[in-house]
């Protein structure tokens, strides 16, 4: 068959890198980075490399999946559909739309028929009972954002392009490839940076490899963000150091501000961070004298009990150092299409409200219509109405990716009914009655809906498909048509195409009314997922077209960012919100826990270049070589416990003797002392799961230990660092 080389966005991070894939026929033959990518520039990783073994992966679903006499057997597409049909509408009939669950994973994120149809399934069930992994993930600094600047995807990335000093707390983006801010190459970016002068700064318990190439590291105690924050806010107060610039004029709240770091002066929280007084004077002075600078925090200051007080402050930093919204500071992209914060007035709009209802069970307030991932199994398991009994697990894998995994498992195996949307039989689909699979990436669309939000430049690009999808295999989308057919009572055999225009005349109806007929028929010419992309481009702020997107396979680029203030804003008060009252009152929450004791030992997390969360763990490309999933400890803990280099050991949560693992020990002195760091997504060991390559070196759940009752109760985020451990060495 012909050789061709074709591009395609990656589907796999937030990086989301412009591939050259070489093919001959439809098989792979080399996968690189393509170099003419208006955002990317030719940059890969070795996941993306790995996109032909995901291909070919034999343990990779081709078929849909039943459960039958408690073993999955290949069924046909009908066959799937019937079944669910068989077994959904008496359920919903039985105890209504409160009974059923949808849980969105991260592919969900990357894949733009999953996110946009995943929404209308949630819409069509009329359950409120949303979960995802933004509640293990970002939820804080969505939430964060979404009270100072009036939406939650108005989040603001470093313009690293241009700045002089880059501060990372939290966050590794040379193993991540950058979170909530898509940012590939990011080693050769913070090189530039370097090579002109510049300087950056990274802050974590761990030195890691970002630290490594940093010009200063720092340790932190993990879970002290907010108080290491707290005292360089007190700091720019107390040295006059705070130059609000041209958004004096659009900030509400400075007063406030001041008034709520009274008591945080850098000796106040030394000791709760574990950094001097002096290094954190330091760096106010540092942020606040360089006249480009960019404080940026990610996931290491989320996934704590402060996770939103320290994304808020991290952006109250930026703000009184006038580096927000300015060139070589924070700034706001301007995505092409599907950005709320370009829709609307200019200026102005709703901004945004929580806790609208509760979780049943635990009672956490709702946020952005979601409610913590942390609720899942408890929800399941509490008898009563609104009982959880029909799940809809979409790109997920909770088992082993949220915290108490064995009780989610557990909980799972009591549904009566679990549609799981998985490419692979594993720890989570295991336990559905349908797994409907997605053909591989290679022969899907690809439009990134939500990362040209948070991007470093403003680029926008469309993928077509490589090779065509196997014979009968639907798209992802047209799955989730099917499910909508069957819930509102049309049935499985429901015409897609034409359920599909009527679900998009009716998304186009609810916000451009009478010019609804008008507006499709410009996009007439597309169907499914490309219309939609297609209705977003032309409503976006370039006025594009997909036939324009599509006509450059590199991409076209829209320049630089540039200021958004006041025009980016969506509060009510038309005004950068400093002090939101939830986190004002919030800090009162950390001044109490001011003189915690330091635990012995605690436990973090730790990302790596070729694992992807939970998954990507049966691809040889990427087990191969040393075992990386260990748990790093530092030698003077090692020593007091015990410990040798390759030895195994137990980790238990303190004070819960029955929930424990194995893992094998690394000794490391780039780990703080009393902290122990393992890769979270492993433990591959679970009856039921079809990942030979994956079960040959399972590793250790550490979710398995983690908590499912720590959250954030702002945001309902879970707390997966900084959890007190125990260690002992096994014989
Ligand atoms: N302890 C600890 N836990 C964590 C984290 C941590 O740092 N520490 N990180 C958290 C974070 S940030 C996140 S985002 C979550 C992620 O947790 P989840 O959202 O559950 O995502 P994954 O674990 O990546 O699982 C993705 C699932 O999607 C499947 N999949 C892959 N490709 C496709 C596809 O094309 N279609 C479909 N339908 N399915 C597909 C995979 O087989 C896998 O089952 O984990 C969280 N868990
Ligand atoms: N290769 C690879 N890339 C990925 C993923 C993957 O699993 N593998 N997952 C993707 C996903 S879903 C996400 S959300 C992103 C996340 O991307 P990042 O936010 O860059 O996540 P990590 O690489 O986990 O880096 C978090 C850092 O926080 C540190 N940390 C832990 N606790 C604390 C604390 O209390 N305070 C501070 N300051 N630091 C702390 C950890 O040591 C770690 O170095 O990565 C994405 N990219
Ligand atoms: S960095 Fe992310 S987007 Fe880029 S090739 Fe690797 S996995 Fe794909
Ligand atoms: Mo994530």
């Amino acid at each position: 068959m012909s050789q061709r080389v074709a591009h395609r966005i990656c589907p796999l991070c937030e990086a989301c890198c412009g591939l050259e894939i070489a093919l001959d026929g439809d098989r792979v033959t080399s996968i690189r980075g393509h170099a003419e990518d208006v955002s990317s520039h030719g940059f890969i990783c070795p996941k993306g490399a790995a996109l032909g073994e995901l291909h070919t992966d034999p343990d990779r679903l081709r078929a849909p999946m039943i459960l039958r006499d408690g073993v999955h057997v290949a069924v046909t597409w009908d066959e799937a559909f019937a079944e669910i049909e068989r077994r959904l509408p008496p359920l919903l009939a039985a105890h209504g739309p409160a009974a059923a669950a949808v849980v969105l994973g991260n592919p969900t994120a990357h894949k733009a028929g999953l996110l946009l149809y995943g929404a209308r399934l949630t819409r069509a069930l009329g359950t409120t009972n949303v979960f995802s992994a933004s509640t293990l993930d970002q939820m804080p600094k969505q939430l964060a954002a979404g009270w100072m600047f009036g939406h939650w995807l108005s989040v603001a990335v470093p313009d690293i392009a241009r700045t002089d000093l880059l501060v990372v707390l939290g966050a590794n983006p040379l193993a991540s490839n950058g979170s909530m801010w898509t940012v590939p190459d990011f080693r050769g970016k913070a090189k530039a940076l370097q090579a002109r002068g510049g300087r950056m700064i990274v802050i974590d318990p761990r030195r890691t490899e970002t630290a490594a190439l940093a010009d200063e590291h720092h340790f932190i105690r993990p879970g002290g963000d907010a108080f290491l924050l707290l005292g360089l806010v007190h700091t720019l107060f107390a040295e006059q150091l705070v130059r609000l610039g041209r958004l004096a004029e659009h900030t509400d709240g400075l007063a406030a501000v001041v008034a709520a770091v009274a008591d945080f002066a850098p000796e106040a929280v030394a000791a709760r961070c574990g950094i001097a007084a002096a290094t954190i004077r330091a760096l106010a002075r540092d942020l606040a004298t360089t006249p480009r600078a960019a404080l940026y925090g990610r996931i290491g200051t989320c996934t704590q009990e402060y996770g939103t007080l320290a994304s808020w402050l991290v952006d109250v930093i930026n703000v009184l150092t006038g580096h927000l919204d300015a060139p070589g500071g924070v700034m706001f992209p301007k995505a092409a299409a599907f950005a709320a914060n370009t829709a609307g007035a200019p200026g102005r709009g709703k901004g945004v409200t929580t806790g609208r209802r509760r979780s049943r069970v635990s009672g956490a307030p709702e946020v952005f219509g979601e409610l913590p991932m942390t609720c899942l199994a408890e929800e399941i398991e509490t008898p009563g109405a609104g009982q959880v009994r029909v799940l809809f697990a979409i790109g997920t894998n909770p088992v082993l990716s949220a915290p108490n995994g064995p009780r989610i498992a557990a909980a799972l195996a009591q549904l009566e009914l679990m549609v799981s949307f998985d490419i692979y039989l594993n720890e989570t689909s295991r336990h559905a009655h349908v797994i409907l699979p997605s053909f591989s990436a290679l022969a899907d669309h690809h439009f990134d809906v939500a990362f040209p939000q948070l991007a470093w430049r403003n680029t926008v690009r469309h993928s077509s498909p490589l090779v065509p999808p196997p014979a009968g295999h639907p798209p992802e989308w047209e799955m989730l048509v099917r499910l909508i057919g069957i819930v509102r009572g049309r049935g499985a055999a429901v015409d897609v195409r034409a359920l599909d225009d009527e679900l998009t005349a009716e998304d186009v109806r609810r916000v451009a009314g009478p010019a609804t007929e008008a507006i499709l028929a410009a996009s007439a010419h597309h169907t499914g997922p490309d219309r939609l992309f297609d209705l977003a481009l032309r409503a976006g702020p370039y006025r594009l077209t997909l036939d324009q997107v599509r006509a450059a396979p590199a991409g076209l680029d829209l320049g630089e960012l540039a200021p958004r203030i006041p025009e980016v804003l969506r509060t009510p008060s038309g005004k950068i919100e400093l002090a939101p009252p939830l986190l004002i009152e919030d800090v009162a929450r950390a001044r109490a826990d001011l003189a915690r004791p330091v635990p012995d030992l605690v436990i973090i997390g730790r990302r790596q270049l070729r694992s992807n969360n939970s998954w990507m763990h049966n691809l040889p490309m990427l087990a191969k070589g040393a075992f990386r999933g260990t748990a790093l400890v530092h030698p003077t803990d090692a020593a007091r416990l015990g410990l040798r280099a390759g030895g195994r050991a137990t980790i238990t949560r303190a004070g819960h003797a029955d929930r424990s693992i194995a893992v094998e020990v690394e000794l490391s002195p780039d780990i703080m002392p009393g902290v122990v760091s393992l890769p979270h997504g492993w433990g591959h060991d679970l009856p039921g799961a079809r990942l030979a390559t994956a079960a040959k070196r399972p590793g250790a759940n550490l979710n398995a230990i983690l908590d499912d009752q720590l959250r954030d109760p702002l945001s309902g985020n879970a707390v997966l660092g900084g959890v007190a451990i125990e260690m002992r060495a096994l014989a």
